[in-house]
């Protein structure tokens, strides 16, 4: 017998998933490619001016908005930036607050959590690259008559979005940077979003100067960051 095309649940139509079963050795190469391509990710603070085309962005975001969320309600905004005078505003809003952060807001100890990586409170990275992903988590969303409706999991489900974001802008082969400027509500006036969208991590994504030194890191191996139950 021939499987149905769909199924009812609840009312709503299912729809069969199409999947082709991968044979243990494409699992295994996938698997292990994919790895060693992330693996070569790092975040980078030194961007060039170069010029990325905007389809390429449009890709990116998709691709991030494919992300699970709960109840699928995909509680995000990315709002994206190219405009000269709006990217001098962030920067200018970004460095007040990093100013008050390293100079009195952050502990010691932070700080020198921070020494190995050379951060600083200046943030030319929000002028030079040629976009800027802003990602806003939105708590709630209205419906047809103005009416809140909260949404579920949403720190989890935009974490995930972002996730997606970031592997999507290295796989076209570009860099980006997981910026946090804190508080962040500048930006939310900056870019006049509703009073649902809460700013939730900015991104800078382009290409990296020629040449970029980043700090010689190394991660974690598997055995410090599983534990296996067999
Ligand atoms: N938001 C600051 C400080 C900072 C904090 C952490 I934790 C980092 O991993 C990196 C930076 C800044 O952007 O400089």
């Amino acid at each position: 017998m021939e499987t149905p095309k769909h199924k009812i649940i609840n009312g709503y139509k299912h729809i069969a998933y199409q999947y082709d079963t991968p044979s243990q050795e494409e699992l295994i190469q996938k698997s292990e490619s994919f790895y060693h391509d992330l693996d070569q990710r790092r975040s980078v603070r030194d961007f060039s001016d170069t010029p990325v085309p905007k389809i390429v962005i449009d890709n990116i975001i998709k691709a991030a908005s494919t992300a699970p969320s709960g109840a699928h309600k995909q509680p995000w905004t990315f709002c994206v930036i190219s405009n000269p005078a709006l990217k001098t505003q962030i920067r200018n809003a970004a460095e007040i607050e990093e100013k008050k952060s390293y100079e009195g807001r952050m502990s010691e100890s932070w700080k020198r959590d921070l020494e190995p990586l050379g951060t600083d409170m200046n943030k030319p990275f929000l002028e030079i690259a040629p976009w800027l992903i802003i990602v806003f988590k939105k708590a709630y969303d209205f419906d047809e008559n103005g009416e809140k409706h909260n949404n579920y999991y949403v720190n989890e489900s935009v974490g995930i979005a972002c996730g997606m974001l970031i592997s999507a802008i290295h796989n076209a082969g570009l860099v980006t940077l997981t910026h946090t400027p804190s508080p962040m509500n500048f930006l939310a006036k900056i870019l006049e979003r509703p009073s649902n969208e809460r700013a939730f991590l900015l991104l800078p994504v382009g290409y990296p100067k020629f040449p970029t030194y980043v700090p010689d890191i190394k991660r974690k191996e598997l055995k410090e960051v599983s534990e296996f139950y067999l």
